[in-house]
């Protein structure tokens, strides 16, 4: 009696480790070793096979009836990345020095335009950091934010950035709430900053805050004044998310009608429109797009690069930038962010090339498209075939070969049968295990201890 409830313990024991640990695997993918008491603790989505190495033909599979219907206008953009800026604002994420260059250096490679670097006035370490950016002599122009007054655009002097990204906030909410300034105030701060940075040589991007929610009319006349006060650019700054891809169209339609300047899209994610409302933007016009790597950013983040890219590839057949770099920019931003990539995120997703479902794994092995709308390694992913619940008997003969086991059908059903029950325990399984399985050295009973 007492040893049975003595392994009613030690079982429990085991499933509540299990569960911790899939916990804490879920960005490094590594078993880790615990000390007590399961030999066996495997990440919850443990690649059982990379299948990528059977596709030796880089497939695009971009065909889409309706990019020709829609007669989708070729896009003349170009790429502001603000990862090092506006993602680093985000809550909890800090960026080192170093890693702010290496994130810089790895931006530059995939060929973003310009990269804004950071916020100069924020810390010494920012603006020391922005300054070794500059001094990377990167091929991407390098931009610091500042706020509508001069001491900013000093700073970002000092660190000897391309562009300066002067921004003031313009809607009456901002106004009234954050800058008690009246709008007249603010137009004068903006435009004398403007023409400070612009009397010092620097690119000038001017961005009103909130645009998006700013009396229209107001915001036509502030962009047309910084025109007239030389900016290079203006910026529309979605910062709360408020519109929809028509909107956003509408918006930059009637802004191109009085400004001449390139205008930017700068679209925060707060209803999940960020990327379809920056390529509004672009479809209407705009220029300039600005992205974060994994969407990070306040709240509900930016528009994601890696997103970005390949619609720009496959949607509009802009092929100014290296996609295979994509996953690996993403894994080096999750780590130095410390925030995880949902699995189900688009493109850099770990699910974004996982196939478990025996419909679906039949059908990619024998092609890929069937569930797959482009292949991975456009943008250096794998394609992963999870074995789990839903894993079909085909999948498991076409698995169990690659792994060297020629087994009869009614051996795989039987072992179909096995990783089902396997799969109760709410995770797939690995190689590793499978294999124990073939071998019939597994006793289900014992490895795999129920609640
Ligand atoms: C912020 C400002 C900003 C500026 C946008 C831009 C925004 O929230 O701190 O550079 O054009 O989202 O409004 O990031």
């Amino acid at each position: 009696m007492f040893t049975r409830i003595a392994m009613s313990y030690y079982r429990l024991w085991n499933v509540l480790i299990l569960y911790i640990m899939w916990g804490f695997n879920s960005v490094s993918h590594i078993a880790t070793p615990v000390s007590n008491p399961s030999p066996r603790i495997y990440p919850l989505e443990t690649d059982l096979c990379n299948e990528s190495s059977l596709l030796l033909v880089m497939q695009d599979y971009s065909e889409n009836q309706f990019l020709a219907l829609a007669r989708t206008p070729p896009l003349d953009i170009e790429i502001c990345d603000v990862t090092l800026r506006d993602g680093e604002q985000m809550p909890g994420v800090v960026f080192r020095p170093d890693e702010k260059l290496d994130i810089a250096m790895r931006l530059d490679e995939i060929g973003v335009e310009v990269i804004e670097a950071g916020f100069p006035v924020v810390s010494k370490a920012e603006k020391s950091a922005v300054r070794e950016i500059c001094n990377l002599d990167l091929d991407a122009k390098i931009s610091a934010l500042s706020r509508s007054v001069k001491a900013d655009v000093d700073a970002a002097l000092d660190c000897g950035v391309d562009i300066i990204s002067v921004f003031i906030a313009t809607s009456e909410l901002h106004l009234k709430y954050k800058l008690h300034m009246s709008c007249p105030e603010a137009i004068r701060c903006a435009l004398d900053t403007v023409e400070y940075a612009k009397d010092h040589g620097l690119i000038v991007r001017f961005s009103a805050e909130d645009a998006t929610r700013t009396d229209f009319e107001t915001l036509k006349k502030l962009y047309k004044k910084a025109e007239e006060y030389h900016a290079d650019y203006i910026s529309v700054a979605d910062t709360v998310g408020v519109m929809n891809p028509r909107t956003t169209y509408y918006m930059i339609s009637e802004i191109k009608k009085v400004v001449k300047i390139p205008i930017c899209m700068h679209c925060h994610d707060d209803l999940g429109m960020a990327l379809a409302n920056t390529l509004a933007g672009a479809e209407a016009g705009a220029k300039q797009l600005h992205t974060t790597v994994n969407g990070i950013g306040e709240r509900s983040g930016n528009t994601p690069l890696e997103e970005m890219l390949v619609t720009l590839k496959l949607h509009y057949g802009v092929d100014a930038y290296d996609l295979t770099r994509l996953k690996d920019l993403s894994k080096l931003v999750e780590s130095y962010s410390g925030v995880s990539v949902a699995k189900n995120k688009a493109v850099v997703g770990v699910n974004a090339f996982a196939h478990e479902s025996g419909i679906h794994v039949a059908a990619v092995l024998e092609e890929p498209r069937t569930y797959e709308l482009y292949s991975p390694e456009i943008v250096g992913a794998a394609r992963h075939i999870i074995i789990g619940k839903h894993t079909g008997a085909k999948a498991l003969k076409y698995i169990t070969e690659r792994m060297g086991y020629h087994l009869k059908e009614r051996e795989v059903c039987e072992l179909a049968e096995k990783v089902k029950m396997c799969s109760e325990f709410k995770r797939p399984i690995n190689c590793e295990e499978l294999r124990r399985l073939i071998l019939g050295m597994e006793n289900l009973e014992i490895s795999y201890p129920g609640p």
